[in-house]
């Protein structure tokens, strides 16, 4: 709104920049999430909106009284930042904005039931499978419609890409979904989740800006997509709201995001890695969600293979996700979770060095 009233109707040229733009979307987001934290924190304990915890915990995580719906704070932070600090006039800018409200509401429905209505399990698996393919397959129509790029890239090889034609619809709804659950699995310690959301939103920030740039894009070989620059204030933004909460998250967490911020968070990095053109650096910079969910998959599968072949299900993890694992073996949560970030960092710069490595 700021760009509209003060660059285009007032022609002040600072408000052009977005590089100006981003460094002050983070700050608004971090200022308005620290601003508003106490007020969420006493309506969440307020509403007796507290995490219910499984059964099957190990003892040592069942956190009793932890107010979960951190999240909230997450997207009305991020959403004030992007109102105040995108063009609103860019259509990508929207998509974004569908994207957090429609998966942030479906995680609030799911945390409702499981926070208000006791409801341990929350919505079913089913449900809202159902309808996060729905809210993607939304956003890849639209995308496709509007004559988006159907190209599909990949890191390093320059030369290789190819059009993927109807099936961008499917693989852009992969994407949104798969990352947008992939978070979601990876939400199960004390700052696990939103560490290599910072991370993976910093890569994206610049990958952001060098594709919305004519001449950075050519210079370095990456697709140039018009407009995708303004993603780059939505990535400072969500880096700004996520420390905020990563405040009240470190371990001891004072709250938890639950699903209205992992569902939303993911597939708003899915859907901007999908808008820049950059799914494999999604695949790389979010390194820790793949993990945590192939270890998932992996145990799943093996132990259905080995209750049918052996008659009693065996297990690759002591216990997936991966975060459980270590927990079994006696790695204490704080450990697994700094450990986690340090290979999130790591993961960025190989991410980042993309960018040359072509
Ligand atoms: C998302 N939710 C946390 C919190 C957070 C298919 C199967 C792998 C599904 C998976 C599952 O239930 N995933 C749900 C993970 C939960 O966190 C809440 O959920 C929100 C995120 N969606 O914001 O509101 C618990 O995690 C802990 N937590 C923290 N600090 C945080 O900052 O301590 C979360 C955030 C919270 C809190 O205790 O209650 C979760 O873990 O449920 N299932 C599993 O992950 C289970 N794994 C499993 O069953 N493995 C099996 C098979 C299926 C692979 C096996 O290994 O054989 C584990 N879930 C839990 N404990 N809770 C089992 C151990």
């Amino acid at each position: 709104m700021l760009y509209i009233l003060l660059y285009q109707v007032l022609g002040i040229v600072l408000f052009k920049y977005i590089t100006f733009r981003s460094i002050y979307a983070a700050l608004t987001a971090m200022f308005v999430g620290f601003l508003l934290y106490p007020y969420f924190e006493r309506k969440l304990k307020d509403l007796q909106f507290k995490q219910t915890i499984k059964e099957y915990l190990p003892e040592s995580h069942k956190k009793k009284n932890v107010p979960t719906m951190g999240g909230l704070l997450i997207l009305t932070a991020l959403l004030i930042a992007i109102f105040l600090w995108n063009n609103l006039l860019n259509p990508f800018v929207w998509v974004v904005i569908f994207v957090l409200v429609g998966f942030g509401a479906l995680g609030f429905v799911d945390d409702y039931i499981k926070a208000r209505l006791k409801n341990p399990e929350g919505l079913s698996e089913r449900v809202k499978f159902t309808v996060q393919l729905f809210l993607a397959f939304g956003v890849a129509l639209f995308l496709y419609e509007s004559g988006f790029s159907t190209e599909l890239y990949f890191p390093v090889f320059k030369e290789l890409h190819f059009d993927l034609g109807l099936f961008f619809i499917p693989w852009a709804v992969f994407v949104i979904v798969g990352t947008s659950n992939a978070v979601n699995l990876t939400d199960g310690l004390d700052g696990l989740a939103i560490g290599p959301v910072i991370t993976t939103s910093f890569v994206f920030m610049v990958f952001s800006y060098v594709a919305g740039n004519v001449k950075l894009a050519k210079y370095l070989h990456v697709p140039y997509v018009p407009g995708a620059g303004e993603l780059a204030i939505v990535c400072a933004a969500l880096i700004g709201a996520s420390l905020a909460f990563l405040w009240f998250n470190a371990y001891p967490a004072d709250v938890f995001m639950g699903d209205v911020g992992s569902l939303s968070l993911g597939a708003l990095l899915g859907t901007v890695a999908v808008l820049t053109k950059q799914e494999f650096v999604l695949a790389i910079a979010g390194g820790i969600f793949v993990l945590e969910t192939l270890s998932v998959i992996i145990q799943r599968y093996y132990f259905k293979y080995t209750k049918k072949k052996y008659g009693e299900g065996r297990r690759i993890f002591k216990m997936a996700p991966l975060h459980h694992h270590f927990e079994k073996k006696g790695w204490e949560e704080p450990k697994i979770t700094v450990r986690f970030w340090i290979i999130s960092i790591i993961l960025a710069l190989i991410a980042l060095s993309m960018l040359k490595i072509r």
